[in-house]
């Protein structure tokens, strides 16, 4: 599937400000859901001392994390397999992982344990499937064995595309026992994330079984896809689902400028690529608007980009103040986010990590209340454990 992406945006911008009567294109439009505009990133330096434990590295480009009730972990490595790490840091390449289109930002993506995991041992994987010419985000479902997983593919986004770029691939469980899965635009289909018959830009919520989720906000209307919860999405690889507050957080990441993090909600349209605090990289403009009436805004940007990847809520006492707090992993900015919320607000936001200069793939914070994050490097990712001093 190939659509010349940048005719098609020129001609939904003039569509666009043919409709903006006013000519204010770059007044800022209240959206009809966010009546307070979004939060620019401003961060300083964290106050709070934190020291670092490395429980394992040498892993390949490592993208996503989850805990097991044992005290171990399981990391999914893009350019190489699942890996079941024992609390001590032994590594267990696990055998019987999906077969993944590695190239660029395809591969082995993420991993989650199901809400059933203690009875049955299932999880589920992420991971880009298919060849060079068509491919797409997979789910795989398997149950895992001392050294195995046993499993199938349950869903792949469609229709393919022919970029190795913006998978998002991002889980959360919700407490109903679905799932929301984000997808990114595909990097040359973002007009796509505005249509809604297709996956491009969009979140979906899936049954365990990776069937569209009863009560989806478009089952039955007309050309829509049944699995699409909200859209307008560029490419959310940070995802998570707040139990205290009943929230969905995601955050995704801009062109040039404008990564977001937005309170997701059944049908919104989060505006990509109608509304956008970023330019694209060759310093074009992508539209004129930076909110758009209709469309969601974010709670919060970055502009420069950070590059997110990877997301966490504090909760629990280990970190006094920050619980309630979003950690938000930075790969080009090379550090840790914390951005401090204040009744569902981001008020402010400070940065952690940045001595150690490593590009942040995924944060989570562990039953024991520590925060984990996983390094990005190549052949020596590392698994970190990062505790109050
Ligand atoms: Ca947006």
């Amino acid at each position: 599937m190939f659509r010349p992406a940048l005719i098609l945006t020129t001609a939904t911008v003039l569509a666009l400000s043919a409709c903006n009567n006013s000519g204010q294109a770059e007044a800022k439009t209240v959206s009809a859901s966010a009546a307070i505009a979004p939060l620019k990133s401003n961060a300083s330096a964290e106050t709070t001392a934190v020291q670092t434990q490395t429980i394992t590295d040498g892993l390949k480009a490592p993208w996503g994390l989850a805990f097991l009730p044992n005290g171990g972990y399981l990391i999914t490595e893009k350019t190489g397999g699942v890996i079941r790490v024992a609390a001590d840091g032994t590594k267990t390449n696990l055998s019987g992982a999906p077969e993944a289109f590695v190239a660029s930002q395809g591969g082995l993506l993420d991993v989650v344990l199901s809400p059933t995991y203690a009875t049955d041992n299932t999880v589920y994987v992420t991971y880009s499937y298919g060849d060079r010419n068509a491919n797409g985000t997979a789910v795989f479902k398997a149950v895992l064995g001392a050294d195995s997983l046993t499993g199938d593919t349950i869903f792949k986004t469609s229709p393919p595309k022919d970029t190795a770029n913006h998978y998002g691939a991002r889980m959360a469980f919700m407490p109903d026992g679905n799932f929301i899965l984000t997808m990114g635009d595909g990097y040359a289909y973002r007009e796509e994330a505005q249509s809604l018959d297709n996956h491009f830009g969009k979140t979906l919520r899936l049954t365990a079984d990776g069937k569209a989720a009863p009560g989806n906000p478009f089952i039955g209307q007309d050309g829509a896809l049944p699995e699409i919860y909200s859209y307008g999405h560029r490419n959310p690889q940070g995802l998570i689902y707040d139990g205290a507050t009943g929230t969905i957080w995601l955050h995704e990441h801009g062109p040039k400028g404008g990564d977001e993090i937005n309170k997701v909600e059944p049908s919104l349209n989060y505006g990509w690529p109608v509304a956008t605090f970023g330019i694209d990289y060759s310093g074009a403009q992508i539209s004129p608007f930076k909110t758009y009436k209709g469309m969601t805004d974010s709670i919060y940007y970055w502009n420069p980009s950070i590059a997110p990847s990877g997301m966490a809520i504090v909760r629990g006492d280990m970190f006094g103040a920050w619980d309630g707090d979003l950690l938000v992993g930075g790969l080009a900015s090379r550090d840790l986010r914390r951005v401090k919320m204040e009744g569902g607000r981001a008020v402010s936001e400070t940065i952690l990590l940045g001595d150690m200069g490593l590009r942040i793939r995924d944060v989570r914070v562990g039953p024991d209340g520590a925060i984990y994050v996983l390094s990005d490097e190549k052949t020596d990712g590392k698994l970190i454990r990062v505790t109050p001093r």
